[in-house]
Formats: C-alpha cells, structure tokens, sequence
C-alpha cells in the first residue's frame, strides 16, 4: 500500500452491480466475483437489507469504509454500527444541495462555483462532518452532464487525499488546491 495504508476491501453498490458494472465495486483486494449484496429482494425492508449488507461487509474486517456511488439511504442501525469510520463523496459543496440533482440544482440557482466534498457518514443525510472539498468553476453554458464531468475530475483528486488523511486519523478540514 503506497500510502502506508492496507488496501481496502470492497465496497458494495448494489444497484450498479445489479445492473452488471463491475467496475464501481472497487473490490481492491479482493478477486472479482465477490458477493455483491442486492437491495431488490429487500424491497421496503432497509433494515433486512442492511443486515445481509453489515454481514459481507464485516466478513471483510475493513477500517474504513468508503461510499461512491451508493445511492440507498441508510438507516442509523447501519450508521451506527460504522461509525466514525464511513466516509462518502457527494458532488456538491455542502452544506450547499444535500440530496440528488446537485449539478441540476447548482445551474438552476445561477451558482459561479461548484464541486464535491468528503463527508463522514452520519444518520442525518449528506449531514455529517465534512473533511474536504474541492472546487471548479460553473461555466455559463453548462449542463448538468458538462458541470458533472468537470467535478469527476475533482471527485478523483479529492477522495484519496481525503482518505489518506482520515487513515492517519487527521478530521481536520481541508481545500483541495486548484489546478
Ligand atoms: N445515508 C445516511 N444515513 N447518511 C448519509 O450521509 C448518506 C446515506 C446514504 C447515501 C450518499 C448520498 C449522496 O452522496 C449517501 C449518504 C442517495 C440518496 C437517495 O435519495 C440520497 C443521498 C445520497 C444517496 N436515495 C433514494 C433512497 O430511497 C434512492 C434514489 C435512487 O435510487 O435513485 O434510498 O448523494
């Protein structure tokens, strides 16, 4: 591990894995083809799916666990039982546009600045500590998709940083540099 950290193991986005994209698993250090943990059998049941979810993930004894891309709110059973050790990426500077559509929301209300910020996963939504965020410029003809890729790049540049600094247990908040 280059950064002095264990690799990671996996990490389980049930709706893109369902759909057979295998690569926003980040299974790290682990071969493909892991048990991958799929919400539909649940359907209505968030507590029943967290638990097959809280059983796969701890058979993997991670530290840390990493949200990207998981799109299925989560109940304080499985916010409590990580805590202080999830962290997510959101593609908006929060407080600013908690929830979906940020990009869509960013445009509409005019907005010269946009971005993504890291933030420890709390109960409260897109609502717990924010350990850093990155910035880019709203460009005037911009779509949602051409103001999404620009904050991808960012999303790249950030989640690391903010990963390796919460590993050596820095929860100081931090700007990513431009450029
Ligand atoms: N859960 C908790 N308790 N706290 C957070 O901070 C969370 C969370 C679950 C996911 C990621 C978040 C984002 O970065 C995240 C943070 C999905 C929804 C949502 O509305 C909201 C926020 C985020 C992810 N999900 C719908 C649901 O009913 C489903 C939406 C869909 O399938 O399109 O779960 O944006």
């Amino acid at each position: 591990a280059p950064l002095g950290i264990p690799p990671l193991h996996l990490l389980v986005d049930p709706r893109r894995a369902a759909r057979g994209r295998r690569d926003v698993e980040m299974v790290l250090a682990k071969p493909a083809g892991d048990p991958v943990v799929d919400h539909r059998p649940h359907k209505g049941d968030r507590a029943a799916f967290e638990t097959e979810l809280i059983r796969t993930i701890d058979a993997a004894e991670p530290d840390i666990l990493c949200l990207a891309g998981f799109m299925r709110i989560l109940t304080e059973g499985f916010t409590g039982h990580y805590a202080g050790r999830m962290l997510n990426i959101h593609p908006s500077l929060l407080p600013k546009y908690r929830g979906l559509h940020t990009h869509a929301r960013a445009i509409e209300a005019g907005d010269t600045v946009a971005g993504c910020t890291v933030h420890e996963v709390t109960a409260e939504l897109d609502g717990g500590p924010i350990l850093g965020q990155a910035r880019v410029p709203v460009r005037p003809d911009d779509t949602p998709e051409t103001l999404a890729a620009r904050v991808l790049t960012q999303e790249h540049r950030l989640y690391p940083e903010a990963l390796r600094r919460f590993a050596l247990g820095d929860r100081t908040r931090f700007d990513l540099p431009t450029g």
